[in-house]
């Protein structure tokens, strides 16, 4: 059939747009010097952990190397990774602390 109306419709499916803005994990890094208990005291501190649970993720970063420690917004995370690492060096631990986008 000829389109001679000049009125063939186009039809355009969309979504509404609500993009979730992008999390981060934030990890934390074994090493042979920090002691776990400044490492428990850490995760109590900067990410609401209650002892039992703190001691549990101290462990798995100290036998597996690393663990997540929590997940945030962008600007969060960040001052997560700051907190930890000025408190590490402010006691003289090398413990490390970083992001990386989930
Ligand atoms: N490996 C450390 C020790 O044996 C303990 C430790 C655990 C250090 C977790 C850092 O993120 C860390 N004293």
């Amino acid at each position: 059939k000829k389109d001679d109306d000049g009125e063939s419709e186009v039809v355009v499916k969309t979504r509404p747009k609500t993009k979730r803005p992008p999390l981060y994990k934030v990890l934390l890094l074994n090493d042979d010097y920090t002691p776990m208990e400044f490492v428990v005291h850490v995760l109590e501190r900067f990410f609401g952990m209650n002892h039992a649970q703190a001691f549990e993720i101290m462990l798995t970063v100290h036998k597996k190397g690393l663990a997540v420690v929590g997940v945030f917004s962008h600007e969060i995370a960040e001052t997560k990774v700051t907190q930890v690492m000025d408190f590490a060096r402010q006691h003289q631990h090398p413990l490390q602390c970083t992001m990386e986008r989930e």
